[in-house]
């Protein structure tokens, strides 16, 4: 099969248009991954993953004295896997996107979450 040289460029070139609006669009996906029914007392799931090394979403909001669940997407790679929140006492190795942290948020407030060395780091808002 022969094919044009002209016919691939412009195959090519189509090809690159696409990946560059796929990146464009994802870029104006929205800063939150919560899922779960407020006031309900349902889990608060959290999916969080990681972009230019670091945590993406950067900032999660949830709601006070209602379980939250995280967990890390298989773009989180390294040690930003090592997961922490300090004031919730929330430390550990999350080694696939199966596992996860939970713990109930008693306090109101905007707390750090972090990897393990602080390389990686983002807002929990407690609301
Ligand atoms: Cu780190």
């Amino acid at each position: 099969m022969i094919i044009k040289k002209t016919t691939l460029y412009l195959a090519l070139t189509l090809i690159l248009i696409i990946v560059a609006g796929f990146f464009l669009l994802s870029k104006g996906s929205p800063a939150q991954n919560v899922t779960g029914n407020a006031g309900s007392g349902s889990v608060q799931k959290v999916v969080i993953g990681m972009k230019n090394l670091n945590y993406y979403p950067n900032t999660i909001k949830v709601n006070a004295n209602q379980p939250v669940r995280i967990s890390l997407d298989s773009s989180v790679t390294g040690c930003l896997r090592s997961f922490t929140i300090r004031d919730f006492g929330i430390a550990k190795y999350l080694k696939t996107p199966d596992d996860y942290v939970e713990f109930t948020p008693t306090k109101k407030g905007t707390f750090r979450f972090a990897c393990s060395m602080g390389m990686g780091t983002g807002t929990l808002v407690v609301e």
